[in-house]
């Protein structure tokens, strides 16, 4: 044993859930195979000037047959946790009705090549790619029937493959594709439509809430045995500027003010949409029907954060009590203008939920972490990320702070098990631990995967 890293006590917990994750759309391909019909990426995706040169996931990493090979790797690298999503057009290709078991059967084969090796399959129900039928029908998320149709798909899929997966995951961040997908002037999520209002923005936002708790309901009553749902929320985190008291309360102050945290968050985990929240959106609030709050406001089994980023606070003496900061130019970041390294916003984002939630009793997965770099393969075959590792070594320190706190964080999957296509970047952007070589579909483990493969060996950060 090398002894420098027995001397540290940074350990992580003997059962911590070392894992890694990607989505049906980012890495199937095989968009016309056994059944399947077309999602609202693929014609998102199909429509000039909306993703970069034009890419589409019709091919992407091949993964639908490559899957044996990519298990395989993950076996390889130790990993033993993998988080992936189950494709809602391809289950249901008409979005509602007929159940194609064809596409079942392909993640039976799936689950069972992950079994073969003892990785345990977390399975997410939907990760963006809405059947297209169901927009054509009645504009997929601004129609409450988008709930109900979930449900189904949910009990369709769960039923079925309820004996060989119990870690369900409802809707991965619901503000990507209501928000970004309905509410933004120049559309970077499918399916690009633009609405009116802002009440009917967060319209979609709710019926996707609807759809998470019609769809945990389901899940429990479909499953053949016990079984853990979550819901995924890439919430934002309001990082306190210095960690002096009176910032770090500024930061509880702005918690439900940041991000979408106020309309999608808070209602999922404390069945009410915040009173401030709802007098600041005014006109702009959604339709809430009698019975929603109480159906969106189910109990989970943990919490799936996804965290990249994060956004500093300071105190001030002016109401709110709080500033959140902008970013000065030059502030480090990875290769997405978005993607600011703020390591403590893992911390401070499981704190939150307990402090400001008053849920310590919610056990919290690191569901994403991740980011883009400009990676580039040497002429010996290697890609030495070593800014992959200084971003992600951050984060894991960020976690293990966490948990040498007390707070209820169980686990962590890298985003993304392998390079994938990266929604209106195409392939361009660049996630993976393992670099994928297009033109070959060559899998090349990065100097990343190695080091994490290695962190997971010692159970704690190398
Ligand atoms: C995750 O979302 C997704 O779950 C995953 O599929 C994706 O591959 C991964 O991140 C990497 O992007 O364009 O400035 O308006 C991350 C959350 C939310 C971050 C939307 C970027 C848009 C910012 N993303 N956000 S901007």
């Amino acid at each position: 044993m090398d002894r420098q890293l027995d001397l540290q006590c940074d350990r992580f917990p003997e059962d911590f859930v070392w894992g890694a994750a990607t989505s049906a759309y980012q890495i199937e391909g095989a968009a016309e195979v056994d059944g399947r019909k077309p999602s609202v990426w693929d014609t998102f995706s199909a429509t000039p000037g909306r993703v970069q040169d034009g890419q589409t996931g019709a091919i992407a990493c091949d993964h639908y047959h490559r899957y044996p090979e990519d298990i395989r790797l993950l076996a390889e690298l130790g990993i033993q946790h993998y988080r992936f999503s189950i494709s809602w057009a391809r289950v249901m290709p008409d979005g509602r009705g007929i159940v194609n078991e064809a596409a079942l059967d392909f993640y039976r084969r799936l689950v069972d090549e992950l079994r073969k090796y003892n990785i345990t399959p977390h399975a997410t129900l939907f990760h963006w790619d809405s059947p297209q039928a169901l927009e054509d029908r009645y504009g997929s998320w601004q129609s409450r029937e988008m709930a109900q149709d979930f449900a189904a798909y949910a009990e369709a899929v769960v039923s079925r493959l309820g004996d060989r997966i119990t870690h369900w995951m409802t809707l991965n961040e619901i503000m990507c594709f209501t928000h970004f997908g309905y509410g933004v002037q120049v559309p970077i999520h499918a399916p690009g439509t633009v609405v009116r209002t802002q009440k009917q923005v967060w319209q979609t936002s709710h019926h996707a809430l609807l759809a998470h708790g019609l769809g945990c309901q389901a899940i429990r009553s479909a499953s053949p045995v016990p079984c853990s749902v979550a819901l995924v929320d890439n919430f934002a985190v309001p990082v306190p500027l210095t960690e002096l008291p009176a910032d770090c309360e500024a930061a509880r102050q702005a918690f439900p003010f940041c991000g979408y945290n106020g309309g999608i968050l808070l209602p999922a985990l404390t069945g009410e949409y915040p009173s401030n929240w709802l007098a600041k959106m005014g006109e702009a609030a959604p339709e809430i029907q009698e019975g929603d709050l109480a159906t969106i406001h189910q109990p989970l089994d943990a919490l799936g954060f996804n965290v990249y980023s994060g956004v500093y606070v300071r105190a001030i003496e002016q109401a709110p009590g709080y500033e959140i900061l902008d970013f000065p130019r030059g502030y480090p970041r990875m290769h997405m203008p978005w993607l600011q390294i703020v390591p403590e916003s893992l911390y401070w984002g499981v704190r939150h939920i307990s402090e400001t939630l008053g849920r310590s009793d919610l056990p919290i997965l690191i569901t994403e972490n991740g980011c883009a770099a400009d990676d580039e393969l040497t002429a010996q075959g290697e890609v030495m990320d070593s800014d992959r590792i200084l971003y992600l070594r951050q984060y894991l320190s960020a976690s293990h702070r966490a948990i040498r706190e007390g707070y209820p964080l169980k686990g962590y999957f890298v985003w993304s098990l392998m390079d994938n296509f990266e929604w209106s970047w195409g392939y361009d952007r660049r996630f993976g631990i393992v670099y994928v070589d297009y033109a070959t579909q060559a899998r090349i483990p990065k100097a990343s995967a190695h080091w994490f493969s290695t962190c997971i060996r010692h159970n704690q950060i190398v």
